[in-house]
């Protein structure tokens, strides 16, 4: 499969990464929106939100217990945004799912 983040996740295009684990990849955003911004992936291909299922939701679950730890090391205690883009309503770009990890300023609604 043609898809960037597992070709990341893979190790085949290299990122810059904050955090990894055996399930999920946290790295910096190639055009960041806000001065911290991160990605958090899991290194199974799901294609997006659309895609969670009962079957998968525990990698979900995985990433949102990781997001705080990796807050705390890129010192967010001000705050942060957690977003994800479904569908091309939403303006989804890359076709796995991932999370936005915004912060580092104080943020305004149109940076998600
Ligand atoms: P979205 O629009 O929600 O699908 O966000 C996709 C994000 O992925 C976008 O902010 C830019 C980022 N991105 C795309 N390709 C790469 C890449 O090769 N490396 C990194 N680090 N980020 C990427």
């Amino acid at each position: 499969m043609d898809c960037i983040f597992c070709k990341i996740a893979a190790g085949e295009i290299p990122s810059n990464k904050v955090y990894e684990d055996d399930k999920c990849l946290a790295f910096y955003d190639l055009n960041p929106a806000a001065k911290v911004h991160v990605l958090i992936i899991p290194k199974e291909h799901i294609a997006s939100a659309a895609e969670v299922s009962k079957e998968n939701s525990a990698l979900v679950g995985h990433i949102f217990s990781v997001i705080p730890e990796i807050a705390k090391k890129l010192e967010l205690g001000g705050g942060f945004r957690v977003v994800t883009n479904c569908g091309a309503h939403a303006g989804q770009s890359v076709g796995h799912l991932h999370f936005h990890i915004l912060g580092g300023e104080q943020l305004r609604m149109e940076m998600c």
